[in-house]
């Protein structure tokens, strides 16, 4: 039978590629983002009977449900929920960042991402589905001006925990997925719009790809039933951790 995927973040980096790699699988996928001409051609290339475009702003709540109140038939069953929708702003130093990038940060990968899932909870315990939560290593490794970031990171991870937790004897698979350095439109994100630095961070570092993630975002969704993953960290070989800073005098 075919199944739906809602993935958040579909416009560029993860999810744009996850769209790719589940509706080539004949997937039904619903592909939501602010940026509608990054969608439209999903729709195209793959068809409306296999992706529909849900252009909104996640903060947006009364935006958001407006959304799945408008899914067309095909597309309200919704098998597996990819919350991959999410940001960092700054590289700044906790003391010199800015409180609105802060703000923006916790509504974006906090508050929109339980809102979504606390809409979506009642149909995929019905259909025993799969809920794949985008962290970071950012989550569990802290670096400089990762402050606010990693804390949204670190609330999804042990929020993905405790879904498991509490969906427990219900069926539904809960994996919190956390990756290291990937190339996408990350970096000019944080950047406020820096392609130059976004091109230092990647320059000569092989990092991970956006294809490589999807290929894991499909390969835990389409695992035996009776499997979880609970967290999986995934980094690129030429990324691992740096030593304890030491200040003196
Ligand atoms: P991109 O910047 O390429 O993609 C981010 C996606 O999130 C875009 O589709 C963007 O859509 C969407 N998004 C951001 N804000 C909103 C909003 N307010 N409303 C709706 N959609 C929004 O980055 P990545 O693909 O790298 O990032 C995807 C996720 O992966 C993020 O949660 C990120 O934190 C995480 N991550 C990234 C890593 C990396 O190294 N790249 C490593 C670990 C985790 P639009 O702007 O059109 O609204
Ligand atoms: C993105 C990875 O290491 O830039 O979450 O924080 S990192």
């Amino acid at each position: 039978m075919t199944q739906t995927v809602l993935i958040t973040g579909a416009t560029s980096g993860f999810g744009a590629a996850a769209v790719e790699r589940f509706a080539a699988a004949g997937w039904r996928v619903i592909a939501t983002g602010r940026r509608a001409e990054r969608l439209q051609p999903l729709v195209e290339r793959f068809g409306a009977d296999r992706v529909h475009a849900a252009a909104f702003d996640i903060r947006d709540e009364t935006a958001l449900e407006a959304a799945l109140e408008a899914l067309p038939e095909g597309f309200r069953d919704i098998d597996v929920l990819i919350n991959n929708a999410g940001l960092a702003l700054g590289t700044a130093p906790a003391q010199k960042a800015s409180l609105q990038d802060w703000r923006t940060m916790i509504d974006t990968n906090i508050t929109a991402l339980v809102t979504l899932t606390h809409r979506l909870l009642p149909t995929l315990v019905e259909r025993k589905g799969v809920i794949i939560n985008m962290s970071s290593v950012a989550a569990s490794y802290p670096y400089p001006g990762g402050n606010t970031y990693g804390g949204t990171k670190a609330f999804v991870k042990q929020f993905s925990l405790g879904l498991r937790s509490d969906l427990h004897g219900t069926g539904v698979r809960v994996t919190s997925i956390e990756p290291g350095m990937a190339e996408t439109e990350f970096t000019v994100v944080r950047t406020h719009g820096d392609q130059a630095a976004s091109d230092r961070v990647y320059g000569g570092a092989n990092p991970m790809t956006a294809e490589d993630i999807a290929e894991q975002l499909f390969w835990i969704a389409t695992l035996p039933p009776h499997l979880n993953i609970n967290r999986l960290e995934i980094m690129p070989v030429t990324q691992s951790f740096p030593a304890f800073q030491v200040h003196r005098h």
